[in-house]
């Protein structure tokens, strides 16, 4: 049987990457793709999407916009990483236009998806959370009505890629993540940004995977090269001495745990939170290591998972 996912995305280039490994794979039918601000503004995000599914060809499936600032305060520039654009800056004249998008705003898109289809859809969460959260404040029982719910955000360790101790998707929408995290009791799925960082792929991959022939590896090598030469420079300090060592295509560790149950080989099951106050710790992801929140529903936080399979699952998103 199919995997029936739904996913919510803020389209910059990992983004992007998880797409197109969804799109490859032959035991995924995506039944929608719903946007976010967060990478880049909303209007970029989906536009970006639209870009996406050109390059493979796959314009039928559905495009939704959704939120276009956090539910608290204003958007947290992430421009530096994928471009202003999310995609790298690279000219794209043929780029679709945003009339292809879908009329429905994305929070009802994902509402009815989960009503037509219940207990069989997985969202794959890869932006920020605000979507989930304001889809879960209209309708309470949705998480009852999903099959699972894969995210990419937050952190084991309180190591920051944008604040001190916060990730970059739970610190562009804490409420959100903190919304998302509590209420959503369908079997939650975590890549945090410590464990994606852990489990890097070498360069030699990374050259190797957009040096093939075929349209979608030169889209690929287009759109990729603004945040290679910004991880392999600058980005540096974003992650810390011991772990500069590699290619880390973030949104992807959350699509292949999506895509393929024999990815994720070790997970802690915890219950977690989202620090909303704190002066340093806001939007860092709280890990209740020793169950004093007593949390009912425990997360499968990701701790190790088998790099061949993503390399393998990444090839053929670009085949
Ligand atoms: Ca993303």
């Amino acid at each position: 049987m199919k995997k029936i996912l739904l996913i919510d995305v803020d389209c910059g280039v990992d983004d992007a990457q998880a797409i197109m490994m969804a799109i490859a794979s032959p035991s995924v039918e995506i039944v929608g793709i719903t946007c976010c601000y967060g990478n880049s503004l909303l209007e970029n995000t989906c536009r970006n999407v639209l870009r996406v599914l050109h390059v493979c060809d796959k314009l039928e499936i559905p495009v939704y916009p959704g939120a276009s600032a956090p539910i608290l305060g204003g958007p947290v520039s992430g421009a530096f990483y994928h471009g202003k654009d999310g995609l790298g800056d690279v000219p794209d004249p043929g780029a679709p236009g945003l009339d292809l998008l879908q009329k429905e705003h994305a929070v009802l898109a994902i509402l009815r998806i989960a009503n037509e289809r219940p207990g069989q859809v997985s969202l794959v969460a890869i932006g920020p959370l605000t979507n989930l959260a304001l889809a879960v404040r209209m309708d309470p029982e949705l998480p009852k009505k999903l099959k699972s719910v894969f995210i990419m955000g937050g952190n084991t360790e309180s190591r920051g890629n944008t604040t001190v101790c916060g990730e970059f998707n739970f610190v562009c929408d804490p409420e959100a993540a903190y919304i998302v995290l509590n209420e959503y009791t369908c079997p939650t799925y975590i890549a945090t940004w410590e464990f994606t960082c852990s489990c890097p792929l070498t360069w030699e991959f990374y050259h190797e995977w957009v040096d093939q022939n075929t349209k979608k590896a030169r889209f690929m090598k287009k759109i990729s090269a603004h945040s290679l030469e910004f991880s392999q420079t600058l980005g540096r300090d974003l992650i810390g001495e011991e772990w500069r060592s590699g290619f880390v295509s973030c949104d992807s560790y959350a699509m292949a745990a999506a895509t393929d149950e024999n990815f994720i080989t070790e997970v802690k099951v915890v219950g977690v939170s989202v620090e909303l106050q704190g002066s340093l710790t806001r939007g860092m992801m709280v890990v209740d290591w020793t169950d004093k929140l007593k949390k009912a529903n425990k997360t499968f936080v990701m701790t190790n998972c088998d790099v061949g399979k993503l390399q393998a699952l990444m090839m053929a998103a670009l085949k």
